[in-house]
């Protein structure tokens, strides 16, 4: 460990708005079951691993199914997914994320990934962005998902440097958490009635100045 920098993303809502992807096809899964998805059950799965979102979608439509049946369906809504997610293009980064990436960078600050999904790399394949982080770590590596720390602990570790210097961009009011209990800073990316528990809270990285994240600097 050093007294260096590092600024974890998440993925989904932050670098890409595949969080919007992800409820169409949590939707069509439940639709096809026989049951509504709203965009308010939907805010429950942010950040969450798919197995888990599986549960609170059928817990949703009050059905309950085999351990056979459940990887089915979720095998059928991550194709879902996948073929919303197959005609994204590096137009589809958030506006000013790779601005703020690259600033960061020159500043010497380190750049790591730190997603629930495993789709993960695929989607910084499709969007150009793969190159732009030191690290990746992603639902393929973590056991425990978030809220639980780990996602974020292990970004750290493999970048050098310890959690107190490091920030964590954010959508999900459970990956807020989850950096909370790593011990690092926060910046909620969205609505502050959601993530209200994140040291700062920014509608999106468009017109961030520096002076806003000079009050959350490690
Ligand atoms: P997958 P993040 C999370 O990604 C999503 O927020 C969450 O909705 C999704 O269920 C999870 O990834 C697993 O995704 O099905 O692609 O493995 O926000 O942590 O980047
Ligand atoms: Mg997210």
């Amino acid at each position: 460990m050093n007294n260096g920098q590092a600024y974890l993303f998440d993925l989904d809502g932050v670098i890409v708005d595949t969080a919007r992807f992800h409820y169409l096809a949590w939707k069509r899964l439940a639709n096809q079951l026989g049951f509504e998805f709203t965009e308010k059950q939907n805010e429950a799965l942010k950040g969450i691993s798919r197995m888990d979102s599986l549960e609170i979608v059928l817990k949703a439509g009050q059905l309950t199914l085999s351990p056979e049946e459940k990887l089915k369906y979720a095998s059928e809504k991550n194709a879902y997914y996948l073929e919303l997610c197959s005609r994204m293009t590096p137009d589809d980064v958030l506006p000013g994320v790779l601005d703020f990436i690259n600033k960061a960078r020159n500043k010497g600050i380190k750049i790591g990934l730190g997603s629930a999904s495993k789709n993960a790399r695929t989607i910084l394949d499709s969007i150009d962005m793969t190159r732009h982080f030191d690290t990746i770590v992603d639902g393929n590596r973590v056991k425990n998902s978030k809220p639980d720390p780990e996602v974020f602990l292990l970004g750290a570790q493999d970048l050098g440097i310890a959690p107190a210097g490091c920030v964590v961009f954010e959508d999900a009011a459970a990956g807020i958490e989850a950096a909370k209990r790593a011990g690092m800073k926060t910046v909620g990316i969205g609505d502050p009635a959601i993530l209200g528990a994140a040291d700062l809270v920014i509608p999106g990285f468009a017109g961030l100045k520096s002076v806003d994240l000079i009050k959350i600097q490690p």
